[in-house]
């Protein structure tokens, strides 16, 4: 199994890189932001909870999110791998995906790090929130909090994964074609 974890600041361009890679290599996109965006569009009582939460530009509880990711990993049994979008975002996730995945023999094969700077990062957000309809890509400051919990909580788990031998950062800043070339040069080592 190819299992991904893609990493990045809000807006490095995850989601936009997992669209590419998921056709390239026939891998399952699990995006816990898509996840969380779909039960608040059912309008679940999750969803309910999330959405408080991800219109402040702050993280949803890590049970909620492993919880999520554990039901997707049994509802994709024959998966030939998965890209792990937007997750895990703590330390705390990153140990359980270990968990889940050993549990099923599986494991992480590496995780790709987009380097983008906060400017950049601001600045495509804004721009996506003209027309995505998302309150947390509309507003400077909540972007500048998302920014920060992710200074403050996520980017610690790059140490977790370099602690492993599994990181491998790859400038976000370019032409999408540019970069996603970059990000199959290191998938093509798994
Ligand atoms: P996400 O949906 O994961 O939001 P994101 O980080 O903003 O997405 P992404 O980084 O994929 O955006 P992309 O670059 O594709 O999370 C939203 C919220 O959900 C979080 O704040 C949190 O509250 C909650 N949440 C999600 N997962 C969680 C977890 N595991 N634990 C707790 N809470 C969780 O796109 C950005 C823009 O840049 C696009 O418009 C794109 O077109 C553009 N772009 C992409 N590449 C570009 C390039 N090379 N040049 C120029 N523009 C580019």
């Amino acid at each position: 199994m190819l299992n991904l974890v893609l990493f990045g600041p809000p807006g490095a361009g995850k989601g936009t890189q997992s669209e590419k890679l998921i056709e390239k290599y026939q891998l399952v996109h699990l995006s816990t932001g898509d996840i969380l965006r779909s039960e608040i569009s059912n309008g679940t009582a999750l969803g309910l909870e999330a959405k408080k939460l991800m219109d402040q530009g702050v993280l949803v509880p890590d049970e909620v999110v492993i919880g999520m990711i554990s039901n997707k990993l049994d509802a994709n049994k024959d998966a030939r791998g998965f890209i792990f979008d937007g997750f895990p975002r703590t330390v705390a996730q990153a140990e359980a995906l270990d968990s889940l995945l050993t549990s099923k023999s599986s494991a992480i094969s590496g995780m790709i790090a987009l380097v983008v700077e906060p400017v950049e990062l601001e600045k495509r957000l804004l721009l996506r929130g003209k027309d995505s309809g998302r309150p947390d890509d509309a507003n400077p400051e909540i972007i500048r909090k998302r920014i920060s919990e992710y200074n403050s909580k996520t980017a610690p788990v790059a140490n977790y994964y370099k602690d492993q031998n599994k990181l491998t950062s790859i400038n976000g800043i370019g032409s999408i074609d540019e970069i996603f070339s970059s990000i199959c040069a290191v998938m093509d080592t798994y």
